[in-house]
């Protein structure tokens, strides 16, 4: 895939003896391409992005922070479209290699929503797996709020023909009928415009794509947010091809239901870890 990058974001590479090579914009702290050591790219990443200093990248794996969604803040928060901090790069152990980014509060987040923490993201790119920890901690004098998520755009060879697996009996919201549900098929099929925030989800999901599969194993988000906008919407997302909808699915590791509340000095920790199949 040929993806037209604006040279003023920055982007860094991890690469792995094996031959998997990630990529990742320091904007946001997002990973933009996972090629697997089988040579395959797990993730989506738009043509059409438009690459541009504090504007939303669509693909790849977004951090949302401090809020999820729509509210009081920009929508999905600000940290997907903030410069971090790459405070180490190279290898790890086993063979792995590693990036560690960091955001902290200044003026303008400040502005935004007034308060103090620190934010690190580590990405460990494996042989045939993608590490992810987000770590963050209360550096302020006062109590703050958050939800997040790790926002997985997956790549896909046809979304009509993907399943889901691990989510059976999950309560969710749908946000697309606007009402609460329960998932109660053994698998989710995806065959419209779908947005479903599942609460208190299994720690493992596997998505089966033909042949590939991808298992997603996730510590501290509760909930997991499946999200493909179909053909309808996509034709609104200008920077989406209309034909995009069929090659991705988002697969999304979350704190949404139960928001995550740290006092000055507290921490919280979430983590997840794609395996490539
Ligand atoms: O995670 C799903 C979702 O919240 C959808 O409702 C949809 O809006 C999507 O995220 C993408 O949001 P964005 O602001 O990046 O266009």
């Amino acid at each position: 895939m040929h993806v037209a990058t604006d040279t003023a974001l920055r982007k860094i590479t991890l690469s792995h003896d094996s031959g998997s090579v990630a990529q990742l914009h320091t904007q946001g702290a997002q990973i933009t391409s996972w090629r697997d050591a089988k040579g395959r790219e797990r993730l989506y990443l738009s043509e059409r992005s438009p690459f541009r200093s504090g504007m939303a990248i669509r693909g790849g794996i977004p951090v949302m922070f401090p809020q999820f969604g729509a509210g009081v803040l920009p929508k999905h928060g600000f940290a997907r479209v903030r410069e971090w901090t790459l405070l180490e790069h190279g290898p790890a152990r086993g063979g792995a290699s590693l990036a560690l980014l960091e955001l902290r509060d200044d003026d303008a987040t400040r502005a935004l929503w007034p308060h103090g923490f620190r934010l690190t993201l580590t990405a460990t790119l494996l042989e045939m797996a993608l590490d992810l920890r987000l770590h963050v901690t209360n550096t302020g004098d006062d109590a703050f709020t958050f939800t997040t998520a790790l926002h997985n755009y997956l790549h896909v060879d046809d979304a009509n023909m993907v399943r889901v697996e691990g989510l059976t009996g999950c309560a969710y919201h749908d946000k697309v009928r606007g009402v609460d549900t329960r998932d109660a098929a053994p698998v989710v099929w995806i065959a419209g415009e779908t947005d479903r925030v599942y609460a208190g989800a299994p720690a493992e999901t596997r998505v089966v794509d033909g042949a590939h599969t991808l298992l997603q194993r996730v510590t501290g988000f509760a909930d997991r947010v499946v999200w493909n906008p179909w053909a309808e919407l996509t034709r609104t997302l200008s920077d989406m091809q209309p034909d995009d909808y069929v090659h991705m699915l988002c697969v999304e590791a979350a704190q949404i239901w139960r928001p995550v509340t740290l006092a000055p000095g507290g921490e919280w920790i979430g983590t997840q870890t794609l395996s490539a199949g």
